[in-house]
């Protein structure tokens, strides 16, 4: 039997478990030294922080032992130790060279240790596991920048491609791509497996387990769980489901949402539970048990297990409570074109009819011809947006024109929409004839995407090649109704192609059919060409044999084709495509590509003109000459020349009535720059001194930010875009804050920098400008600074402080290797610590006992730094401050370190001593606008 029917003989019979955290077992062996290449790493956990994957080959026993721990608890299925195998992960380390090495090695230590415990009855399996890497694909890291990546899908690609081989060479039994926080490395990482399995002629299961890391419910690069699931569901997946991020409760919902839709198998396996303050985890394996076990008894799991914090004995705790419980039942589900782009797009069988939004095109608009020309993306995003705003379900980008670099212009496009969520919340149709133009579409979409299109223009084998990439890529595909004879114009031709572009797609490629869509060729009517009468005929007729011959196969059309020689009269062509698609779409037409929001309803459209537009469409009554219909539509649309379209766009702004605080605060929330400037002016010319601003109602503004994030109901690439606002209201004011200053002495030189690992900066340029603006001078290192960097030019800058900022939780270990270094190297300045993971607590237990040279102190929020600055920089206050510190940090050590239970029993004296006080200096524990720490995971 294969690996596949014998998985899935098993997984039809009992909950499968799948191993848990590696790090965590890691960190109970003594690295303190490691040799490798005749080097001799005296700080393991320093020098090759992070590098877990390495010790496959320095340390192949302990792996080799940490498996076996989890096989004999209970494992059916364990993952190698690879997650960060890919050539861009190994880089950071410069031990690119050794990816296929640590790849085939974890795989040969996994298969040991599987041969070791497999029986026929319960039977082990590797999972051969390609990591996330720490770059994203779709979104920009750089928030100046929306349209840069740093790293493309090819690398990516290749970068899969190397690790799958080495991992099936070592011996794993199915491909494990998990951590997915972005679903374009997610959808790379399928295309090159698939590739592998081309190249040796043999396929093993593939399972995808995706990471949902803060409140909003959304992967960090904004997609709801089921929009996840749309992307990758090409796969042919054996399984589907989340790991990592805030433990099993939090993860509950987004179990339940994939299991709803996935018809395959699901998987959870979280870490165990919130990490706390300082990154570690609590829960015990009872507890992660006890939540898993009602995942099971609730139908929604096959397969689970632990990530991050979890140890055997959760494995084994896990394994014990979903023994007895039945595996949720992999539900049928009706056939349904699966789109997405943040959001999930379903078409079904009945679906109402989806309006594409069509003014994307340099084609079909002159405006947006001029926008991507004169290169004005911002305003070009803007006719896209319209288009959403307006109802399009999907939008059409087409960036043909002879005088454009089209594909850099696709390419750029689409990585700017991939920013703005209110766009790239619905799936993207990319429209090209050139082929190279569509391939490089496909690579920028991390939604399921469709191909707008493909046909047996240039034959049967280019027609099949090309249907096959659209699969590997995950993407739906428009087939123009064109054959190597040319396009099809009658019913006749429409019908034969379209059977016959099926049955190759359905029965050679293997294509789904409710992933196809047919475009019988809309064709201008009323031309005075007789020949041309019968076309709006021809395509209606054809879609309703569509819909009944070709089970589950969608229709699609360029609505507006249709009215070309109506060209500059509004009114008349909206009434046209009314009347089109009323008929159209009784025979069962799925979608038109149109300009969303300019469509005439078919009942306003003045009876007289009905009546004309109606005859030309239907092709009737027209008479002797052949022309009587079309002539009648000339004579009666001269009537509504001018009159403007139907429907007006009309954009609602009612918050502009708003009081200029108010306008700030929707501006920075809904991250709309349009008018940001203007309000920022008005919002100085009433203020005291520009400050106030940004202290104010900036502030403000970025705090409502804050809370709903926290509270979910913003995600990342939406907070990015009111970080962007942000920027653009501080850079108004600079220039008056700047002047102000003039004159007075520099109050001293901070350094500051997001520290390595780590890219967000949203805080630490608040704080820049706020002290800044109090006359200290800045030194910004920007974002992923090795400690070395930092360390060297504040001594270069003769700098007083050094300001350090992080936002996720892996950048809690980097600041403590700061603070470390700062004390070897015989540094005297305050180190700050500020940023969304860090706290009082971290900063009291793991980074002041390190740098005992000067003060550590947390900066709970930018409103803070200037008072901190100013007092340790004061002569005469500093001493006071940095003592009060000391003091409070070694009473939350010491309330910390006393929190471990008792053994003995205390005595009624001892207890009442040690009864409930009030703690002033608790700390609460933060909302978690964390990443997962998945240890290795060290995302960004
Ligand atoms: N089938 C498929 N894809 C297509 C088409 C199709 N893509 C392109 C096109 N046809 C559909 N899109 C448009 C977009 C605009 C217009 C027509 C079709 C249009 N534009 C106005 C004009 O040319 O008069 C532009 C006016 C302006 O500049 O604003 O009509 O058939 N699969």
């Amino acid at each position: 039997m294969s690996t596949l029917a014998t998985l899935k003989a098993l997984l039809a019979k009992r909950i499968l478990i799948i191993d848990g955290a590696m790090g965590t077992m890691i960190q109970r062996h003594k690295l303190e030294e490691a040799d490798y290449r005749g080097e001799r790493f005296a700080d393991w956990a320093h020098d090759l922080k992070g590098n877990n994957d390495l010790l496959v080959l320095t340390q192949p026993q302990i792996i080799q032992g940490i498996h076996e721990a989890y096989l004999d608890a209970g494992a059916d299925i364990i993952e190698t130790n690879s997650f960060n195998g890919t050539r861009v992960s190994m880089s950071d380390y410069h031990m690119e060279d050794l990816v296929p090495e640590i790849n085939r090695e974890a795989a040969r230590l996994a298969k040991a240790a599987c041969e070791k415990y497999s029986t026929p009855e319960k039977p082990r399996f590797v999972a051969g596991v390609l990591g996330p890497t720490s770059r994203t694909c779709s979104i920009s890291p750089n928030v100046n920048d929306p349209a840069f990546r740093n790293i493309t899908f090819d690398e990516l690609k290749e970068n899969y491609i190397e690790a799958t081989h080495a991992l099936i060479e070592g011996g794993a039994d199915i491909i494990l791509i998990e951590t997915v926080f972005d679903t374009l490395n997610c959808k790379a990482a399928i295309f090159a497996v698939k590739e592998v399995f081309k190249e040796i002629g043999r396929e093993l299961p593939i399972m995808i387990s995706g990471t949902i890391t803060d409140a909003s419910g959304r992967t960090l690069t904004g997609q709801t769980a089921e929009a996840f699931w749309n992307s990758v569901r090409h796969g042919d997946l054996l399984s589907i489901g989340f790991n990592c991020a805030l433990g099993a409760d939090a993860m509950r919902p987004h179990v339940k949402t994939i299991s709803d839709v996935a018809d395959t198998f699901v998987s959870a396996h979280p870490n165990a539970g919130l990490p706390n303050a300082f990154g570690e985890y609590d829960e015990t394996p009872e507890q992660t048990a006890a939540f898993l076990k009602e995942f099971a008894e609730s139908g929604l799991i096959n397969i689970t297990g632990g990530c991050c914090g979890t140890t055997p004995d959760h494995i084994r705790a896990i394994a014990n409570a979903v023994k007895d419980i039945a595996p949720r039942q992999v539900p049928e589900t009706v056939p349904a074109c699966r789109l997405s782009g943040l959001e999930p797009f379903n078409i079904y069988d009945d679906s109402l009819f989806v309006n594409v939004g069509e003014r994307t095109n340099v084609t079909g608009s002159k405006k947006f011809l001029r926008l991507i020309r004169e290169e004005n993306f911002a305003e070009a995003l803007e006719v896209a947006q319209q288009q959403v705003e307006a109802g399009a379900q999907i939008i059409d980008i087409n960036m043909d024109e002879g005088m454009l670099d089209s594909q850099n212009a696709m390419v750029h496009f689409l990585n700017l929409v991939a920013s703005e969520p209110d766009i790239s919340r619905v799936p993207i149709m990319i429209d090209s004839s050139k082929w190279e133009i569509i391939e490089a579409g496909l690579k920028c979409v991390q939604g399921k995407p469709v191909v707008n299109s493909i046909s047996l223009k240039e034959g049967y084998d280019e027609f099949v090649e090309k249907a096959r990439l659209c699969r590997q890529y995950g993407a739906a595909i428009i087939v123009m109704a064109f054959d190597e004879t040319g396009q099809a114009d009658t019913a006749a031709r429409k019908r034969e192609i379209c059977k016959r572009s099926y049955d190759i797609l359905v029965n050679d490629v293997g294509f789904p059919a409710e992933d196809i869509i047919f475009d019988p060729n809309v064709f201008a009517v009323a031309t005075g060409i007789e020949e041309h009468n019968n076309y709006g005929v021809d395509f209606i007729e054809a879609t309703g044999w569509i819909k009944q011959n070709l089970p589950h196969a969608m229709i699609s059309g360029g609505v507006s084709n249709v009215s070309f020689s109506f060209r500059g009269n509004e009114p008349v062509r909206e009434a046209i495509h009314s009347v089109f698609l009323y008929h159209a779409i009784k025979q069962g037409m799925t979608m038109g590509i149109v300009n969303a929001g300019q469509m005439a309803i078919y009942d306003d459209i003045p009876a007289e003109l009905k009546q004309a537009v109606e005859d030309v469409i239907l092709n009737q009554n027209q008479g002797e000459s052949g022309q009587a219909a079309t002539e009648k539509l000339l004579e009666v649309a001269e009537k509504y020349r001018g009159q403007g379209g139907a429907t007006k766009e009309a954009e609602n702004l009612e918050w502009r009535n708003e009081s200029v605080e108010k306008r700030l605060e929707y501006a920075l929330v809904k991250g709309i720059t349009t008018y940001i400037d203007e309000d920022t002016e008005e919002a100085r010319l009433k203020a005291k001194r520009p400050l106030d601003v940004i202290e104010g109602a900036l502030m403000d503004g970025m705090n409502v930010v804050g809370d709903l994030f926290g509270s979910g109901k913003m995600f990342l690439p939406q907070v990015v875009k009111s970080a962007r606002v942000m920027k653009q209201a501080v850079a108004w004011l600079n220039p008056y804050i700047e002047a102000e200053k003039t004159g007075s002495q520099s109050k001293g030189k901070v350094l500051m920098a997001t520290v390595k690992g780590d890219v967000h900066d949203i805080g630490k340029n608040i704080v820049g400008v706020v002290l800044g603006c109090n006359g200290y001078d800045i030194v910004d290192l920007g974002v992923m600074v090795p400690c070395e960097k930092i360390l060297q030019t504040a001594i270069d800058e003769k700098c007083d402080i050094i300001g350090l900022s992080g936002l996720i939780t892996p950048s809690l270990d980097e600041m403590v290797f700061v603070a470390k270094e700062m004390q070897r190297k015989g540094f005297n300045i305050p180190l700050l610590i500020g940023g969304a993971t860090t706290s009082k607590a971290h900063t009291a237990v793991k980074i002041d006992p390190q740098y005992q040279n000067d003060a550590v102190i947390y900066v709970a929020d930018a409103s803070r730094a200037v008072g901190v600055a100013t007092t340790l920089l004061s002569k005469e206050m500093r001493g006071n401050f940095i003592a009060e510190h000391r003091a409070e940090y070694a009473k939350i050590r010491e309330r910390l370190a006393n929190k471990q239970p008792k053994a003995a029993k205390l005595t009624y004296k001892e207890s009442v001593e040690n009864g409930f006080k009030i703690d002033e200096s608790y700390v609460p524990p933060k909302p978690n606008h964390q990443l997962p720490s998945c240890n290795p995971c060290r995302l960004f």
